[in-house]
């Protein structure tokens, strides 16, 4: 990988469980791409402006999976700001594809970037629903002036997007944002899809 080191240090306590050394990538002379394995519920950057993304559903009222561990961590003034999202339908949110800001409350990053993948199966067009995800993700990011910013892997949980057609999305997706961010950091909970992602790197960002 590019192997620059970064002008800030990103941390994740996860009670010293072995973890997978974080592998960078430069995307431009200023942006890196950082991966990791950890539990991203733990993770900021030091004395920063920075947002941790939630794969949420349209409700935006909590859930399983990742959403489940952001909601736990975040205590409950994040549901209630969740709450106050207006609705664009009765119920609804946040539409699939689509991305909404909150404060971080208790959790370690300051903000909180909920955004809705497809569920693989029942979406007519997943890779457009899950590309505009990111997109607005870090648009979103942009606009508040978020230089590190932290995914997971976007509906690879509950969903069921392919881990590895998942990827190709999210670092191409990423790439069209080098110039925008300091650091952006992909937390990856598991071996399995770490490996499959850190794979998917390789072949797209290394000459
Ligand atoms: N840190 C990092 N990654 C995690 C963590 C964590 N603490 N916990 C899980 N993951 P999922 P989705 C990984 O299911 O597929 C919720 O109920 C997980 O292993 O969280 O977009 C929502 O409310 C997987 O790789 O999100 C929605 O209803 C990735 O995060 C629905 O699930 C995403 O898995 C959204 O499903």
């Amino acid at each position: 990988g590019g192997g620059l080191s970064a002008a800030r240090v990103s941390t994740i306590s996860n009670g010293g469980e072995d973890n997978h050394r974080a592998v960078q990538f430069q995307l431009s002379p200023t942006g890196v791409l950082k991966f990791q394995q950890g539990d991203i519920t733990q993770w900021s950057v030091d004395g920063s402006s920075d947002a941790i993304v939630n794969p949420a559903n349209e409700q935006m009222l909590g859930g399983g999976g990742a959403d489940g561990a952001i909601h736990r961590a975040a205590g409950r003034e994040l549901r209630a700001a969740c709450y106050n999202v207006p609705e664009v339908q009765p119920g609804l949110r946040c539409p699939t594809g689509e991305a909404r800001i909150t404060p971080g409350f208790r959790l370690p990053a300051t903000h909180v970037i909920h955004t809705v993948g497809p569920i693989y199966f029942a979406h007519q067009n997943p890779e457009a629903a899950l590309r505009s995800a990111y997109r607005n993700c870090l648009r979103i990011a942009k606009e508040n002036n978020i230089q590190y910013i932290a995914f997971t892997a976007i509906s690879c949980g509950v969903y069921g997007y392919p881990y590895d057609e998942a990827a190709t999305v999210a670092i191409t997706a990423i790439q069209e944002f080098a110039n925008d961010f300091k650091e952006v950091h992909i937390v990856l909970f598991s071996d399995d899809i770490y490996n499959v992602w850190l794979d998917k790197a390789k072949e797209l960002l290394q000459n």
